[in-house]
Formats: C-alpha cells, structure tokens, sequence
C-alpha cells in the first residue's frame, strides 16, 4: 500500500491529524494495535482549550461538542479551608469546554470513512523501517496476513509506550524527565456533580479534583501513593476520602454512585527533544507527557498536529521544506510551556512525602497570594485556557 503520510496510532492526535491532512487532499493510512472499542472505551481528559474545540470546528466536526461539551467560565482552587475562583472568561475572554476525550475520539473516528480516512485497527507486530530514508515504511500484520504501507512520512501518534519514539536512534535524541512519587486515582460515576465548575483542591491529606462529563456523569480523583493499588480502595473509601479533601462544605453536596470506572494512573513530566528524524515525526504523547493536573496533554497532542498538518500540506503542495523544518521547535516552544504550568500547578496542589509544616505552610501561602491577586490569577487564567498556536 502507498500514502503520502502514514500514521501510527488512532488515538486524539492521530485522528485529528489524518482529518486536518484529508481535508487538505492527501492520502493517510491509520495503523492502530487496539481494536476500535479499546480506543474509544479510554476513559481520559475531560478539558479542551478553545484552540482544541476550534479545530474541530474547522474540519466541521464539532456538531455533537457544541449541544453536549459543558462551556465553563471558570474552575476553582481551594486550600482545605478558603476556596478561590478563577474566572477564565473575565480575566482571559476565553472558555474551556468539558468534553470527554472518548467522545472527541468518537466523533473523530465516526466521521472518517465518509471522509477517506482509513484505519487499520488491530494491527499487530507494528515495525517502522527506513524512516532515514524518502520512502520510509511501515509494516505490520492483521488478520494473520503481512501487510506494508509506504509513504513519503510516517508521523508517530502512537502514545508514550508506542514504538516511533523507541525507532529514533538513542544518540538523535534527549529525554527530559520527571517522575511523581504519586499518581491519580481516578473514578466515573452516573451521578450529578457536585459543584458546576471544576474543583482542584490542595488539602493536607493531598490533591483531590471533582470534575465531570454531563449534568448526569461525575469524574473524580484523588491523589495517591505510587504503590497502592486499586485494590487498596474499596468505593466507600474513596468517597468518603474524596469528602474530606474537597472540604465540609462541598464534600457534604457530593453524591455517591456505582463505578462506571475506576483506575489509577501515574504522573510524569516528560519530553522528547527534537519531534523529527529524518522522514518521522513525532505528535502527542509519543513526544511528551504532562501530569493532568494542568488538563493540558490531550491540548498539547492537537496543536502539535495544527502546526504538522500546515508544515505537511505546504511541502505536498508547493514542495515547500520550511514548515517541516520548523516543526520540531515550534511545537516543543508549546510543549516547554505547557510543561511548566502542568508541573507548577502539581507542585502547589499536590503533598509530597517529605513534606514539611513549612512546605505546606508555602503552598497555603502561594494559593492565598493567588486568592488575592488578580495578576496571578490572570497568569493561571490564560495558561489554563491555552496558549494561543
Ligand atoms: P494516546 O491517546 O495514548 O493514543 C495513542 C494510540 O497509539 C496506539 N498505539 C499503537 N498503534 C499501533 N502500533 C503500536 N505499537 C501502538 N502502540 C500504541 C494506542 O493504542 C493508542 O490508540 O495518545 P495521543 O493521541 O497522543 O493523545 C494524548 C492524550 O490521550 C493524553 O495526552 C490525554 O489523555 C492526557 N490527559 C488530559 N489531557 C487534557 O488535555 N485534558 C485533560 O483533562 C486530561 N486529563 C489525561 C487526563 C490523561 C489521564 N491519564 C489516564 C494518563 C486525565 C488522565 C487520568
Ligand atoms: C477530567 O475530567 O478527567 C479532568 C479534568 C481536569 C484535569 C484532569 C482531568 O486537570
């Protein structure tokens, strides 16, 4: 098989990237291991930058995002006892919108056999070869039977485990890391929220943030210690936990409900510098990681391919090399900021072990200082909402 861009994985930024590319005309094969189902059935992100929501109203697939995505003006931050308000649309003029990713995923994935996207799922034994090369390819097997893509590019979307990054020679690349001592358990639940915006709540006991996926669905976390398991907490405990960190006053409006989903993931900070080698480019997770805590990795996957799906249409229609030049360092300028703000806001909200009193006594101060700053504020404002491509 031939395609002018082949690309590996069917997740957020492989997706979005093969529409943006067949919008503009050219030819893109999807190789993706998991079946449809797994990929759609990843309970994720819930938070999209309106730099996010509006590609997808670009390509015009916004239509179920704009009667189901929950437009939010605003999240809160709370210290266990005082609670601040950032107003996103006051101090930024922009919105977010609670969107779930297995539905953006959804959306994505429907729209594209009418569109010519093809998607080979449940591919096996997925091998990059050539990629140093003008005709690199990707070979893989399905259904028992070896099959082999050749393309002028191969754009890695396969996540952090995916084996584009791992297809880079060690010596043509730098890694950038950190790993918390925590991660975040997570829980879905058809339960009414208990609050309209987002909670993110720094309390002595840890991090805890109440969000949701409808007027209907419910998505709380609570921080954890990196070795307990899921088996470590029952339901009851979790809630009852969750009470606690978001303090009496919301703790006492959350409603309690069975488990559509439960799962612990851990945190990371990670970057992979640069995003191309030769005829590969890297997008999304397979380049870097973020801790949720600034709801910023799925953002970071769609305005990497933005700034890919420009690059690649300029050189297939004017055999312009600038823009695939340029990709590596435009995208990691974002990726580096986005880093920050998702490691800076895991520092302030989250318990360390090791903590001292007066650890936390700065975190406590860092969040009055915010609660009474309007230029803080604006700072966290415009990070979280996104910052412009
Ligand atoms: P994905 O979604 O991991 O997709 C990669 C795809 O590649 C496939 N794959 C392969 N395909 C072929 N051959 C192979 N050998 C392959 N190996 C892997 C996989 O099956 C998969 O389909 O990466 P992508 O597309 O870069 O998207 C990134 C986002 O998924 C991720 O950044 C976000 O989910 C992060 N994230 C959040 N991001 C936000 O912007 N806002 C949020 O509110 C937010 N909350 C979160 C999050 C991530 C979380 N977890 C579980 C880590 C909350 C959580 C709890
Ligand atoms: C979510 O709803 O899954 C979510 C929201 C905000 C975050 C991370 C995850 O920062």
């Amino acid at each position: 098989m031939k395609a002018d861009v082949a690309i590996i994985g069917a997740g957020p930024a492989g997706l979005l990237l093969g529409h943006l590319l067949r919008a503009e005309g050219l030819i893109v094969k999807i190789v993706e291991r998991a079946s449809a189902d797994h990929v759609v059935g990843r309970i994720r992100a819930g938070v999209l930058e309106h730099t996010t929501t509006d590609l997808l109203a670009r390509l015009g697939l916004d239509g179920r995002l704009k009667t189901e995505g929950l437009l939010h003006s605003g999240f809160v931050l709370a210290d266990g006892e005082q609670i601040v308000r950032i107003d996103l649309a006051d101090l930024t003029g922009h919105h977010v919108t609670v969107y779930g990713q297995t539905e953006m995923t959804c959306d994505l994935m429907e729209a594209a056999p009418a569109r010519g996207l093809e998607i080979f799922y449940e591919a096996e034994n997925v091998v990059l070869a050539d990629i140093e090369s003008e005709t690199p390819c990707v070979r893989f097997t399905k259904d028992g039977r070896d099959h082999y893509l050749e393309a002028r590019f191969i754009v890695g979307c396969d996540g952090f485990h995916g084996p584009s990054r791992q297809a880079i020679p060690a010596n043509q690349g730098g890694i950038y890391e950190k790993v918390y001592p925590f991660g975040w358990l997570g829980i879905l639940a058809d339960v009414p929220p208990c609050h309209d915006e987002l909670i993110y709540a720094s309390h002595e006991r840890g991090f805890a943030l109440a969000s949701m996926r409808s007027a209907t669905r419910s998505r709380y976390y609570i921080q954890v210690a990196s070795d307990e398991t899921l088996d470590d907490w029952s339901d009851g405990r979790l809630w009852d936990e969750l009470a606690v960190r978001l303090g009496p006053e919301v703790g006492g409006r959350i409603t309690r409900g069975v488990a559509l989903e439960k799962s612990i993931a851990p945190l990371r900070s990670f970057v992979f510098e640069p995003m191309r080698h030769g005829s590969l480019f890297l997008a999304g997770d397979s380049a870097h990681i973020v801790p949720p805590t600034g709801a910023k990795g799925l953002n970071l996957a769609a305005s990497d391919v933005a700034y890919l799906s420009e690059a690649l249409s300029l050189f297939f229609k004017r055999g312009d090399q600038e823009g695939i030049i340029a990709y590596s360092g435009r995208a990691l300028a974002r990726v580096w900021k986005a880093e920050r703000f998702s490691w800076q806001l895991t520092h302030l909200l989250h318990r360390f072990p090791g903590q001292t009193g007066f650890d936390r006594k700065m975190q406590v101060a860092e969040l009055r200082y915010i609660a009474g700053s309007r230029n803080a504020q604006a700072s966290i404002a415009e990070n979280y909402v996104g910052l412009l491509l």
